[in-house]
């Protein structure tokens, strides 16, 4: 289905609606069961656009669902990109408020910070490593605007794939001195260990996370530029979590991250 500007404005409304009364939806293909993917996106850039004449400023991009704990655990089986803006931002090892939020979860990522832009379509994991600044540890909280956390493909791409905030780390590692295949990534929930990962899991390689969000870019006309920074995807299913907890996500080689939850 191709939707006109007025339904996808208006799709876009109910979303925002949604996130800013924290009251959840029910997911967008119920009422449009025919939404298309390039819809969806159409109904994120709008988002987007919203974002930034509200002077959010666009620091990113998020790509989901790149690992198979994500996949099985959302029901969804294909990568997905989000932006994200510098509202999102939370300092590491601070507070982050839950009234603000529908239905939080966390997830372990592997951030990288662009030092050249990055064009697909074609870009491969070398592409990704060779335009990288550096590489850090980053917890990503997600929140979907839909009633249970349940989506399919089009309804969490016009929700801008559930982001909501990001704490990133503060040591920064050069990606091409890294194993990013084999290192060992835990999340601990109020100092137990609750989901543990190789880096691999996130498409084999997170690099390769970055060069599909290139690929994806492309087909929008679009490119990943100098200083974005990039959440490669969770590695591990997301937790819940509610007032009073903290997590820390530590990634081998890399670092580790901390937020706490009031
Ligand atoms: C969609 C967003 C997925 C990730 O890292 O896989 C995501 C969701 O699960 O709500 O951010
Ligand atoms: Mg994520």
């Amino acid at each position: 289905m191709k939707l006109g500007a007025e339904t996808i404005a208006e799709l876009a409304s109910q979303v925002a609606g949604a996130e800013a009364g924290r009251s959840p939806i029910p997911k967008l293909t119920d009422r449009f069961p025919d939404l298309s993917l390039s819809d969806a996106y159409s109904v994120q850039d709008e988002l987007r656009r919203r974002a930034t004449e509200s002077g959010r400023r666009l620091v990113g991009f998020k790509m989901g669902l790149t690992s198979r704990a994500k996949m099985l655990q959302m029901g969804v089986d294909q990568p997905v990109f989000g932006f994200v803006t510098d509202a999102g931002a939370c300092p590491d090892g601070g507070a982050i408020r839950c009234d603000e939020l529908i239905h939080p979860r966390v997830e372990p990522e592997i951030v990288f910070v662009m030092a050249r832009s990055l064009s697909g379509p074609g870009c491969h994991v070398a592409d990704a490593l060779a335009a990288t600044d550096f590489v850090t540890a980053g917890i990503e909280v997600i929140d979907s605007r839909y009633e249970a956390f349940r989506f399919d493909l089009p309804s969490v791409i016009a929700d801008n794939t559930s982001a909501a905030r990001f704490v990133l780390g503060s040591r920064c590692v050069d990606a091409r001195e890294t194993d990013l295949v084999t290192a060992g990534v835990v999340l601990e929930l109020n100092g137990c260990v609750v989901e543990v990962a190789a880096a691999a899991s996130v498409l084999g390689h997170p690099a390769a996370s970055v060069a599909q969000l290139a690929n994806l870019l492309a087909e929008r006309g679009e490119e990943i530029p100098p200083g974005a920074i990039v959440l490669t995807g969770g590695a591990t299913a997301a937790v819940a979590v509610s007032p009073g907890d903290h997590v820390a996500a530590r990634i081998q080689g890399i670092g580790s991250v901390s937020a706490r939850f009031e």
